[in-house]
């Protein structure tokens, strides 16, 4: 396991020697922010964030996310030509020491909140969900950090207009489609593709979701076998989803899992919940259990803690401030410790 860090490159305001100070970090999950979805990364893009990672003793080893254009989920004429800039992006990653790609293959808008500064009794503040709140937001006027918005907002309309005639099957063939078509870099590379799963996982807009639970990692994996077709495992998303069991699940893709995000949610209703601190006993998710089943099943990835509450009164990006997720980070790296040790008695 390798502790990591997200980091949204020059512009994050938490700097890379904070990050380092962290106890048991190994480096920074990032990615290249100046070039639109579709194009290309170029390798002068990818050295100036390499450079500036080593320079702060931290690796640079997982990116989050190389964003998938809208194009190859529609599945329209152009994607040959968009996938095969993927896997160039791919293959120009490989020669900077990149071991795993995070993605997502949600249609127009990536994860969802409905607040961003939900308090809890002791002052902090998280990010929230409500169903009933969704209903009355408008999509034109959606943003969280880490989203591709370069199509926003002309292209938005006709965006959601297009998804019309894509049904949960279409997406998915997409996604294999895609898939089978950056397969060859990856194995080139030794690249492992980690998808992040919808979050929440269900349909949002009338827009459809296709990674949401078991039955869709069953499919995934029958589909692209390659063990470079792995997953990210996110606990806050999955974990909205009753019915996944995640200790179940953490033990059984281990070996797929490349990446875990770790995070910890508070159900206030079936489809509602807020976002806590990472320790199990701050919420609903088995933290603990799931840590153990994935060490006990021998996965070997990136971890990194999840959207952290905002405390102390810092000013940060949502979900993704300094303070809380360092205490998350070494909070996680206990317990590995622990229950990594306890394995090998
Ligand atoms: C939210 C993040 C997501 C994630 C992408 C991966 O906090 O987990 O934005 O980075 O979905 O492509």
């Amino acid at each position: 396991m390798k502790m990591t860090f997200r980091w949204y490159g020059e512009n994050d305001p938490i700097p890379l020697r904070y990050i380092r100070q962290i106890p048991g970090m190994t480096g920074v999950v990032t990615a290249v922010y100046d070039t639109p979805a579709g194009n290309v990364w170029q390798p002068a893009s990818i050295e100036r964030l390499y450079s500036l990672c080593r320079e702060n003793g931290l690796e640079m080893e997982v990116i989050e996310s190389v964003p998938v254009h809208e194009d190859i989920k529609l599945g329209a004429p152009s994607r040959d030509r968009l996938i095969e800039n993927y896997a160039q992006t791919i293959r120009n990653l490989g020669a900077f020491g990149v071991k795993c790609i995070c993605y997502n293959f949600m249609p127009v808008f990536d994860w969802l909140r409905t607040d961003l500064k939900t308090k809890a009794a002791d002052g902090s503040t998280s990010l929230s969900y409500r169903h009933e709140q969704l209903a009355q937001m408008d999509p034109d006027d959606l943003h969280l950090p880490g989203w591709d918005e370069s199509y926003r907002p002309e292209q938005l309309r006709s965006l959601l207009d297009a998804y019309k005639s894509i049904s949960h099957e279409k997406l998915f063939d997409n996604l294999v489609y895609f898939l089978r078509g950056i397969m060859p870099a990856c194995v080139q590379t030794g690249i492992n593709m980690a998808i992040h799963p919808d979050d929440p996982p269900w349909d949002m807009f009338g827009l459809p979701r296709i990674i949401t639970g078991m039955q869709s990692y069953e499919k995934l994996f029958a589909a692209v076998p390659e063990i470079n077709n792995g997953i990210t495992f996110c606990t806050g998303s999955l974990g909205a989803g009753r019915e996944n069991d995640l200790v179940d699940m953490a033990g059984r893709y281990a070996k797929r899992i490349h990446f875990a995000h770790l995070r910890q949610i508070k159900y206030s209703g079936e489809l509602d919940f807020t976002e806590a601190g990472h320790m199990t006993s701050c919420g609903d998710l088995d933290i603990f259990g799931i840590v153990r089943a994935l060490v006990k099943n021998g996965f070997d990835g990136y971890v990194r803690p999840d959207h952290g509450r905002n405390i102390w009164d810092e000013d940060g990006k949502p979900g993704y401030g300094l303070y809380d997720r360092a205490l998350g980070a070494a909070y996680l790296s206990g317990l590995f410790e622990a229950v990594g040790k306890e394995e090998k008695k």
